[in-house]
Order: C-alpha cells, then sequence, then structure tokens
C-alpha cells in the first residue's frame, strides 16, 4: 500500500537563469516532513486541465496543501489591499478544485499556511488581508528582521477537545510564523482550534469526519531537535492516510 501524498506546488521565479520559464517548484522541507514521517511525498502541478488534476489526484492517498503566495481575494468578494501581492488565480483554482475532491472523498488533508487559508476560502470565510496592528497584543508573525522560518517566535494554545492537542498531548506548543495574512471570519464548517497569543487563530480542523487540519505555522521547517512534537502532526497525516487507503481497498473488495 502506497501512501502516496500530493504536495501542491508554486509558481517561483528562476534568478539563477531569470530568462527561463516561470519554476513550479515547492520547498525541500515539505517533501523532507513527509518522507521523514511515513509518506511517499509526490509534486501536484498547476494546471486548469480537470482531467488531468483528476487523474493525479486518483493516485493520491492524501493531499498537502502547501505554503506560498497570497490568495486571490476576488475569491471571498473583496478588492486586493496594497499589500496582497503575487496572487495567482490558476494556482487558487486548481488547488479549490483539488480540495473539492478530497473533501468529498473524504481524503485526509493537511493544511499549511496558504493551505489554512486556502481551507478557509473554500468553505466561504474572509482573511485579514495584511494582519491588523490593532490586535490585543503586537507579535511579529513574519519575522522581518530575520527571515527564518527555523526561528521559534511565539506560541499556540490549543483547545483542549481538538485533534491537535491530542496528537501533541498538549495544549501548549511553540510555532514559527511567517505569514501577513490570516483568518477574519471562520467559515461555519471550520472550528478554530489553535490561537497565537493576540488571539490570531492559528490551527482549525473540519467539523465533519475525515482528518482536516490546517495550520498557521510552518512545521515543515522546524527542525526535529528545537520542536520534536511537530513532527507527530505528520505522523497523524500518514497515519490517517494509511487508515483511509485501508479502508479504500476494503469497500473495492
Ligand atoms: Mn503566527
Amino acid at each position: 500500500m502506497s501512501l502516496l501524498v500530493g504536495i501542491t506546488s508554486g509558481e517561483v521565479e528562476n534568478k539563477l537563469f531569470p530568462w527561463s520559464p516561470t519554476v513550479l517548484g515547492q520547498n525541500y522541507t515539505y517533501f523532507d516532513a513527509v518522507i521523514n514521517n511515513g509518506g511517499t511525498p509526490v509534486m501536484l502541478p498547476i494546471t486548469q486541465n480537470a482531467n488531468i488534476l483528476r487523474e493525479i489526484y486518483d493516485h493520491l492517498g492524501g493531499i498537502l496543501f502547501a505554503g506560498g503566495n497570497d490568495i486571490s481575494p476576488s475569491l471571498y468578494h473583496q478588492e486586493p489591499h496594497p499589500k496582497t501581492t503575487h496572487t495567482s488565480l490558476g494556482r487558487d483554482k486548481a488547488e479549490l478544485q483539488l480540495l473539492a475532491w478530497a473533501y468529498e472523498d473524504k481524503k485526509p488533508i493537511l493544511a499549511i499556511c496558504r493551505g489554512m487559508q486556502l481551507l478557509n476560502v473554500f468553505f466561504g470565510g474572509t482573511l485579514h488581508q495584511n494582519i491588523p496592528k490593532n490586535l490585543p497584543s503586537s507579535i511579529d508573525h513574519i519575522n522581518p528582521s530575520e527571515k527564518d522560518m527555523l526561528r521559534i517566535s511565539h506560541t499556540l494554545k490549543l483547545a483542549s477537545d481538538s485533534l491537535l492537542s491530542r496528537i501533541f498531548e498538549s495544549e501548549t506548543i511553540p510555532a514559527n510564523s511567517y505569514h501577513h495574512q490570516a483568518i477574519d471570519k471562520l467559515a461555519p464548517e471550520l472550528k478554530a482550534v489553535a490561537w497565537s497569543e493576540d488571539g490570531l487563530i492559528e490551527g482549525v480542523e473540519g467539523k465533519s469526519e475525515g482528518f482536516v487540519i490546517g495550520v498557521q505555522c510552518h512545521p515543515e521547517a522546524i527542525e526535529k531537535d528545537i520542536v520534536p512534537l511537530w513532527s507527530n502532526l505528520f505522523t497523524a497525516f500518514t497515519q490517517a492516510i494509511h487508515k483511509f487507503e485501508q479502508a479504500a481497498s476494503y469497500s473495492s473488495r
């Protein structure tokens, strides 16, 4: 049984060869996190060809919706804020299609950073396009001074009745932070399960059955010797895929 995990990709400028076409890519850390916790990662292309997407989708046991550029505000009926940049409606639409299929089939979904925001938009929620400065405390969510995704910048408080707190066996966990947007209005199909000290939603779970987890931080980039607990999230994800695949092969007999 293969635990094939699709990882969404982004459009990246090729700085080494500026004359070359846009690169489809994703950070190494996502692939390593999946490999180190029992999964087999495969990078998903961006295409509007639904037949091609579906053909790839059918092979996957689960999907990791990775981080990246801002989501097009038109998808949640807002005009773009001046700080909303590098949107890609093509990437958004391809990911929304994959998300719709995975949610319908109850294929495990792990959504990281932009991925969590996409999950909220998919279900009808909205985003803070630029994290407001008037929150109860002013935590630095984007580390402008260090630009270091490895650095721990704030703690998350977890809901006691959440899957996340069961996965970590803890109600707090230190997190890195690399986002200028955040969930504003939470979609009704999601429940908030993690918050930073200033009250921003930093983790969500689906309300119906199935593994649907979103986190605002970048657990894939947190090194194991810094916060070992974060790798539990990827283990739980691949375990959920294993269970899903077992159930699928049983029902197809
Ligand atoms: Mn944060």
